[in-house]
């Protein structure tokens, strides 16, 4: 905790370090009240700062410093400068070696950075700037150096002994400890460092290189998990396969491992051949995990393997170039789960996500380009801009130079920095000098942030027989910036006839038609392009794929879209339709509902939903995606003032009405896919995610009739049912029914059947969270009092407190300002816990200017009391002083 005013940091103001390590050797004594950490780093000069030695400042947090030597001799007191965050020591010669010895106290370090204690074992988190809480060192990530790491600990309380890199000897104590050390023969930054002490069990697994050599991999977890660890080991496999075959990476060390671990910000870590997870990101089988858990499983696994690549062998320069590990490696991980799962699911599941949370992040006070300018607290920045947008311009650059290109200029950039900390625009460099072209004005993408606006007319000359669109780019100002130069939008697009036939492309000036799908390059502020050859007045299917993170409008009239549904050979530009009709019914039941006029659905939503209901050859998770409808938070971000109670009203108006009016065609497939969930046993794949996700979607309709006979099959999947995403599905739909009795009794059932499975509960917490019905606050408060809550968890602070001010908009937003007020103060608890948990818990009530006046005088009365609250993290007064600024 903090006192005084946080500092700004600028991308501007980056300079090399004065200093180098070459060689880090570390000795961990663990014990239960204390840890000491004995660091001996081998150090240069760095020659690129020039001559003379300047002091050395090294970066320390809540240490307890009991030695320094220089060379092996003792300093004294005033030989070194001790201050809140540093240690500085004046070198003598332009190599050398510092010694230090600390106390730590990873037993009451609730902030989970550093070293800590989850559930008895002893973990790491250092990204981005933990490592300084365990020994005084140059944390940074240009300052990438080897490893040795000696751990030593009571061997009946922590058998297992983990570090990075080979193991390289062990052996017993006398006094009932033993010793384990580890040598990383790769450098790297600290912020990949980790130790993990426990008493742990282990799945083992290996796998050949494409080399022919093989690697030992393990997954670590509390004995009670062991069962859980298959689809997880599984997703390793098939990443490390990927990853040779589509990017020519092979794995580098002799053994690879994963550590499950219950307490944990985020979802995972990529630490050097020591990946450490959340255990909601490796544990997963039928019973106790839904579809989404196991795809999320399988998702977070290649993630962190990828980053061995993108991340580790090469690393990032400095905070700034987040993006460059993170938006590249988000984009490696949604490819190669396209291509284990559906492409088209996996890229509407995506661009939902995006569009719903990043545009929303782009609109408000925390905007940041994706790669930054300045930062207050740099745990702040691991955001969706960064990762999920940073994902899209690494694809564009993709859409852009094609895959065979893009390939050229991956490899260029491994091989080019392998071993070294680099830069967005050193990667962007490979991609230019693979390839022969240029991209800087595509590299505003990195710095320049908001979401642009894409705005397309068309204009058909008969006579002459050409088709004109014409692009209008712009980008809303942003806290940053109110001026931005135009973007390189790739806009990928087809035009259809009128039997849906995509017609020959050809461009005024070329000589013949090129395909009947191609990307344009709309650079200009405003820009016309000519299809000539053209018969008949078109209909454009625009931005295929989303081929660019932009706001499009083109003046589509209902018809118009009902036709795209049905006859775009582009799958996702299908769904795309659907969703823009559903989001223009939707807006005329917002303002009926506003105006105190009847509600009335437009027939049109329910004839194409039904049309696509009763298509018996379409993938069944494209069925289930197609007919869900637009979430309130997305209709709230695409609204000038999101009025909370008229989203609410009209989105659950028009399900119920889609609920009544297709009844028939919802039941139907839903009994055909029960039917089929019964005799066929549970398989973790793409086939069979679709089908349960068309049942239960199915489910969720249908329950909105009331009908007994759906209580009966929701009651009969929810007993009968052999897995967790048919159980907690039906558990959902009851607990957001009139059905009062069953629902205490599912609820009931549930808990007593899954109270010793941690995961299991986040579940049961978030479905209560997310119930719309009234009274959601009194519910949350019971649920926090709950014996399998706590707020030092992080998975139990998200499952019920996330899942409540997330995605529960109605109850949240109480016109009376309790839900502002009860995350206030939690957020004002947690800030003391866990700033990092209470800055993320923040997010809703940054949103404040989209509300009506009354709310956002709550809401901002909320962060100003925050404000006022006290020593506030770094993370949190960054967050809120930013929202009010
Ligand atoms: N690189 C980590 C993020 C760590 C965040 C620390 N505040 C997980 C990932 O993106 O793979
Ligand atoms: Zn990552």
């Amino acid at each position: 905790m903090r006192t005084e005013q946080p500092q700004v940091i600028y991308l501007k103001d980056y300079q090399a370090p004065e200093y180098l390590i070459d060689e880090t050797h570390l000795t961990f004594e663990l014990f239960e009240d204390h840890t000491l950490v004995h660091a001996q780093l081998v150090m240069r000069r760095n020659p690129a700062r020039g001559a003379g030695l300047p002091p050395l400042v090294l970066d320390g947090q809540q240490l307890e410093l009991l030695s320094v030597a220089l060379d092996d001799q003792a300093l004294n007191a005033g030989d070194y400068q001790l201050g809140d965050s540093h240690l500085s020591v004046q070198p003598t010669a332009a190599t050398f070696t510092l010694g230090t010895s600390v106390k730590i106290h990873p037993e009451s370090n609730t902030a989970l950075e550093g070293l800590y204690k989850s559930s008895g074992m002893f973990c790491t988190q250092c990204e981005a700037e933990g490592f300084r809480k365990i020994t005084y060192y140059l944390d940074r990530p240009d300052v990438m150096s080897t490893f040795t790491t000696t751990v030593i600990a009571e061997q009946h309380r922590y058998p297992v002994l983990l570090s990075n890199g080979n193991p390289i000897g062990s052996g017993p104590q006398e006094d009932g400890r033993h010793w384990a050390t580890w040598e990383d023969p790769f450098v790297k930054p600290a912020y990949l460092f980790a130790l993990v002490a426990g008493d742990l069990w282990c799945v083992e697994d290996k796998f050949t290189r494409q080399s022919g050599r093989d690697v030992t991999l393990r997954i670590y977890v509390e004995p009670e998990n062991i069962d859980k660890c298959q689809h997880a080991m599984n997703s390793l496999k098939k990443s490390m396969r990927w990853d040779e075959e589509v990017y020519g990476r092979e794995y580098d060390l002799d053994i690879f491992m994963i550590v499950a671990v219950n307490d944990f910000n985020m979802g995972a870590m990529e630490n050097k051949g020591l990946n450490i997870f959340n255990s909601s990101c490796v544990l997963a089988r039928a019973e106790t995990a839904t579809d989404a858990a196991h795809q999320r499983v399988e998702a977070v696994v290649a993630h962190e393997y990828f980053h061995n690549w993108s991340g580790n062998r090469v690393t990032c320069r400095d905070w700034f170039q987040l993006s460059l590990k993170e938006g590249f490696t988000v984009f490696r991980d949604a490819e190669f789960s396209a291509d284990m799962n559906s492409r088209t699911v996996k890229r509407i599941e995506d661009v939902a996500y995006l569009r719903t949370h990043q545009f929303a992040e782009d609109a408000g006070p925390m905007a940041h380009a994706v790669r930054p300018d300045s930062f207050i607290e740099i745990s702040n920045f691991y955001t969706l801009t960064v990762y999920e947008k940073g994902s899209e311009v690494v694809r564009m650059v993709r859409t852009l130079l094609g895959a065979e290109g893009f390939r050229k200029g991956s490899d260029l950039y491994f091989e080019r920095h392998d071993g070294q900390a680099v830069t967005c625009d050193d990667f962007i460099k490979a991609m230019e000098d693979a390839n022969g072209v240029d991209l800087t004005q595509f590299k505003r993408w990195y710095s320049q942030a908001g979401t642009p606006r894409l705005a397309v007319s068309e204009s058909y000359d008969a006579g002459a027989q050409t088709y004109s669109l014409t692009f209008r780019q712009s980008c809303p100002a942003t806290p940053d910036k109110v001026e931005k130069k135009p973007f390189v939008i790739p806009v990928e697009l087809g035009l259809l006839d009128a039997q849906g036939n995509d017609i020959g492309l050809r461009l005024s000036g070329e000589a013949a038609a090129v395909g009947t799908t191609r990307v344009l390059s709309v650079t200009e502020a405003e820009q016309i392009f000519t299809f000539v050859d053209v018969a008949a007045k078109p209909l454009p299917s625009l931005l295929r794929g989303f081929s660019a993170p932009v706001k499009l409008s083109f003046p589509y009239d209902r018809d118009q879209l009902m036709f795209l549904m049905q006859h775009d050979s582009d799958g996702f530009n299908r769904w795309e339709a659907g969703q823009q009709l559903s989001v223009q019914v939707l807006q005329e039941l917002i303002a009926q509902y506003q105006q105190g006029a009847e509600l009335v659905l437009d027939q049109r939503l329910v004839t194409a939903l039904g049309s696509v209901l009763a298509n018996q050859q379409l993938d069944q998770a494209m069925v289930a995606e197609m007919l869900s409808l637009p979430g309130e938070a997305y209709l709230t971000e695409i609204s000038e003032v999101a009025d909370v109670d008229a989203i609410h009203a009209a989105r659950e108006f028009a399900r119920k009405q889609l609920a009544e009016q297709l009844f028939d065609g919802l039941w139907a497939r839903y009994q055909a896919n029960r039917e089929l969930s019964k005799t066929t046993a549970y398989v973790a794949e793409a086939e069979h995610f679709a089908r349960r996700s068309l049942q239960n979607i199915a489910l969720s309709y249908l329950m909105l009739s009331g009908k007994p006979q759906v209580l009966a099959a929701t009651q009969e999947q929810f007993d009968a049912c052999d897995n967790m995403t048919e159980r907690l599905t039906a558990l959902a739909v009851l607990v957001n029914s009139a059905f009062t009795a069953e629902r205490a009794k599912a609820l009931e059932v549930f808990a007593e059947n899954f109270k010793d499975n941690p995961l299991v509960m986040d579940q049961w917490f978030s479905v209560q969270a997310g119930s719309t019905l009234p009274g959601g606050l009194a519910r949350v408060r019971e649920l926090m009092q709950h014996p399998a809550f706590t707020l030092k968890n992080p998975n139990k602070v998200r499952a019920l407190i996330g899942a409540f001010a997330g995605q529960n908009l109605i109850n949240f937003h109480a016109a009376d300002g309790s839900g502002y007020r009860f995350l206030a103060d939690l957020v004002i608890e947690l800030n003391a816990l866990n700033p990092q948990i209470a800055s993320r818990q923040l997010a809703p009530l940054t949103r404040w200017r989209k509300y009506d006046a009354a709310r956002q005088a709550l809401m901002k009365g909320e962060l100003e009391r925050i404000r006022g609250s006290g020593s506030l993290s770094s993370d949190v007064f960054e967050v809120v002083s930013k929202s009010l600024a």
